[in-house]
């Protein structure tokens, strides 16, 4: 623990530079220590990289841009109630997204429903005749919070901003199976294949965002073309995109094409061997555990990156807290590191196990240094845990120590 607190202190003064000026005004002294690496830091909004074609109507002041297709949300960004607005929720793409022009017709995109007993095609005109339903839930990228893993995983260097909590609207997968006259016996997995174009002369499979999830997934999973109330945007995988509530962000393939209920997992590289636990310093292969579902998580958000120089007294300290596949029941937060630790309240409406909820906890801070750190037990039963997973690519971190904060308080 100690030497962590170190290293954490150490950031701390790495980043004295900025924290100066605030010590300058009225004395209150105050710095962020997400960013264990110097290549994960932000740094100003006003030098970053510019937002891309496909997402230039995005809050670029919410944002760190890491490349044209990963795009994260500032820690501090995140607000309170509950919901991430459109234009500050993450973005990731795998390969670049297809052209905008698959946008002009929505109504006419067509999903092709394979391994079922009468297999056809749907427009998404049709598919919104089988069935309505909404899910607020977290969306969020597996490498979420890679950054932290000591031994920098390659990949993008995300903090906290691969994640969001949004409503998803479309037709129950139910519903589509329903109309085709039920999966094939041997139909072990459903499979979802992207719609990005494959290069003339490049094998599919080293390319193609294919992903398989478990067909127990079907009494919750859709296939959505409304997020947070508007149309699904290209940015997010419209006109039509699978969701796959409680599952890490691979799993909800966007621009879905191709719907297949399998006997295998899709053979592509995105399946077999990328998404796969396996040891640090070992590359994956399809022996090692399929990232799906997520576990457990919790970060602060206020005070941090971009707030006020804390002064002494009440201090309001905020975060999100989700379940996994179970619902958020219980956040603890802890200013000194995980010695001591406080329930806090949720805020806001319970939006159902998938989703996150803020928290809050009012804490009388007297000057000094502050570890702020939370951690979340969900209603199976599960705490968040205090040391991350270690993996060779750096996916689902949920460590509550890796998600600290060090603040000062003067
Ligand atoms: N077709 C397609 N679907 C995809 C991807 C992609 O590159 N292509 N990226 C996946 C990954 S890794 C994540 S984290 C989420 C990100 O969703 P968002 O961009 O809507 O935030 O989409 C997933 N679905
Ligand atoms: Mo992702």
């Amino acid at each position: 623990m100690e030497h962590i607190t170190n290293s954490m202190r150490r950031r701390l003064l790495a980043t004295a530079g900025g924290a100066v000026a605030w010590a300058g005004l009225g004395g209150a002294a105050w710095a962020d220590s997400q960013e264990p690496a110097s290549k994960s830091n932000p740094g100003p909004v006003s030098a970053q990289k510019p937002l891309p074609a496909y997402a230039d109507w995005k809050d670029a002041d919410a944002l760190i841009v890491h490349s044209a297709n990963t795009i994260e949300t500032r820690r501090a960004a995140v607000g309170t109630g509950g919901i991430t607005p459109l234009d500050k929720l993450f973005i990731r793409n795998n390969v670049s997204p297809p052209p905008a022009s698959i946008m002009q017709d929505p109504g006419a995109w067509v999903l092709e429903v394979s391994g079922v007993a009468k297999p056809r095609s749907f427009t998404l005109a049709e598919l919104k005749t089988l069935g309505l339903v909404s899910v607020a839930m977290v969306l969020q990228c597996s490498g979420n919070g890679r950054a932290y893993f000591p031994h920098k995983p390659s990949g993008t260097q995300w903090t906290t901003g691969a994640a969001g909590c949004v409503v998803f609207t479309g037709v129950p997968l139910k519903a589509v199976l329903e109309a085709v006259g039920g999966a094939q016996a041997q139909a072990k997995f459903i499979t979802g294949t992207g719609g990005e174009a494959i290069p003339a002369g490049i094998d599919a499979n080293t390319v193609a965002v294919e992903r398989s999830v478990p067909l127990s997934v079907l009494d919750d999973a859709l296939l959505a073309w409304e997020i947070n109330g508007e149309p699904l945007p290209l940015a997010h995988g419209g006109p039509l995109r699978l969701v796959v509530p409680g599952y890490t962000g691979v799993n909800s393939v966007k621009y879905i094409k191709k719907l297949a209920f399998t006997e295998e997992m899709s053979p592509a590289r995105i399946q077999q061997s990328s998404y796969r636990y396996s040891p640090v310093g070992a590359a994956s292969s399809p022996e090692h555990e399929v990232v799906w579902a997520m576990p457990p998580k919790s970060w602060i958000t206020q005070p941090s990156e971009g707030s006020k120089p804390i002064q002494p007294g009440r201090v309001m300290v905020t975060g999100v807290a989700l379940g996994g596949t179970s619902a958020p029941a219980k956040v603890e937060v802890s200013l000194d590191g995980g010695k001591k630790w406080h329930e806090a309240a949720f805020v806001g409406p319970d939006l159902g196990k998938y989703a996150w909820r803020t928290f809050a906890l009012i804490a009388e801070l007297s000057a000094g240094e502050y570890e702020l750190v939370s951690r979340v037990t969900n209603a199976a039963g599960e705490t968040q845990p205090e040391e991350r997973l270690e993996n060779n690519r750096g996916y689902n971190n949920n460590s509550w120590r890796d998600h600290g904060l060090v603040v000062q308080v003067a």
